[in-house]
């Protein structure tokens, strides 16, 4: 692949050139020379998209539920963007060779461009790929991004950050309000959605989750709705699409919406501070030094609080 100079780049993406998209999108995944100028040279130009994360459980629908909202956001006469995070398996598993068989039902329409991320070389890890990815398709000009994640563990939840709207989808034969409130779910949902609502289970499901949302302590005055889809046909898109536009429009009111962007930049630039700085701290002569020490000492001077005061009093630099 040929270099190209960061500003080329970022000006070819704004231009919505696919193979530009396609190739910054490489490039800050993977955190290739020119990643943080080119994030740097598109992030002015973002804010235009509305960007929206699927999270839940595996198997919940997710895709399923994404192909169906680019399909009505098509005929809304929006364009798409899909960032879809599968950070369980840096390998293409089923799950996204599903994605890329539904995908090919939508190749050759310019208004939608796919992607799937799994790299967690770029500095900030993840979390970082997937904002710079949607500032990638935001820069580029597609009006909704939709961001595709695992909601199992703490990492997806930071990746669900990445979003201004949240939907969780839970599914009654595996999930119930419990598993959601452990995995950390009921935090981060700004809308839930109860897929699979052609099992019997969905409606119990349905009380659960709200009854749950009735005793949580607000951390804000946003209450989540909870709608019912069946994402295999269809049906429910209409609710689920009125319940994300209440939130936006919530968002819209007042100054949340730049109040959650302004803390999502916070948030990032710690991100990368923090990156940045373990990087450099870890030079292979610390890690050298500590790898010698946890092999050599012992009695009082092997414990964890002592060997870490070693470490940043600098007794393990190079004289
Ligand atoms: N009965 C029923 N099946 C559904 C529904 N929605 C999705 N499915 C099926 O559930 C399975 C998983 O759907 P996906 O859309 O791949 O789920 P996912 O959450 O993206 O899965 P991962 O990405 O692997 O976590 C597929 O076989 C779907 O056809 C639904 O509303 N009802
Ligand atoms: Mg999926």
């Amino acid at each position: 692949m040929p270099r190209t100079d960061p500003n080329d780049l970022a000006a070819a993406v704004r231009d919505g050139q696919r193979r530009a998209i396609a190739r910054a999108i490489t490039r800050v995944e993977n955190g290739l020379a020119g990643a943080d100028a080119l994030v740097d040279a598109l992030y002015p130009h973002t804010g235009g998209a509305w960007r929206i994360g699927i999270t839940g459980p595996p198997g919940a629908g997710k895709s399923t539920l994404t192909d169906r909202l680019i399909g009505s956001m098509r005929e809304a006469g929006e364009t798409v963007g899909v960032v879809a995070v599968d950070p369980s398996s840096p390998f293409t598993g089923g799950a996204l060779l599903g994605d890329r068989v539904r995908l090919s039902e939508r190749l050759g329409d310019d208004g939608v461009f796919y992607r799937s991320l799994a790299a967690r070389g770029a500095g900030g890890g993840l979390s970082e790929a997937t904002e710079a990815a949607c500032d990638v398709l935001d820069a580029a000009g597609f009006s909704r991004i939709i961001v595709e994640t695992v909601g199992v563990g703490q990492g997806e939840l930071d990746v669900a950050e990445a979003a201004d709207t949240v939907v969780v989808v839970l599914v009654p034969e595996s999930g119930d309000a419990i598993q959601a409130m452990k995995a950390g779910l009921m935090e981060i949902a700004d809308v839930f959605c109860v897929n699979k609502a052609d099992h019997p289970d969905a409606n119990a499901l349905v009380g659960a989750l709200r009854s749950t949302l009735r005793l949580r302590t607000a951390r804000s005055d946003w209450m989540p709705p909870v709608v019912k889809t069946v994402a295999t046909q269809a049906e429910g898109l209409d609710a689920l699409t009125e319940a994300m536009q209440q939130h936006r429009d919530w968002l819209e009111s007042g100054d949340r919406w730049q109040a959650m962007r302004d803390a999502r930049l916070r948030r990032r630039v710690r991100r990368l501070v923090e990156a940045d700085w373990q990087q450099r701290f870890w030079t292979p002569e610390r890690q050298v030094a500590l790898n010698e020490a946890v092999a050599t000492l012992d009695g009082a001077e092997r414990a964890p609080h002592a060997l870490a005061h070693r470490v940043t009093a600098g007794h393990f630099d190079a004289a």
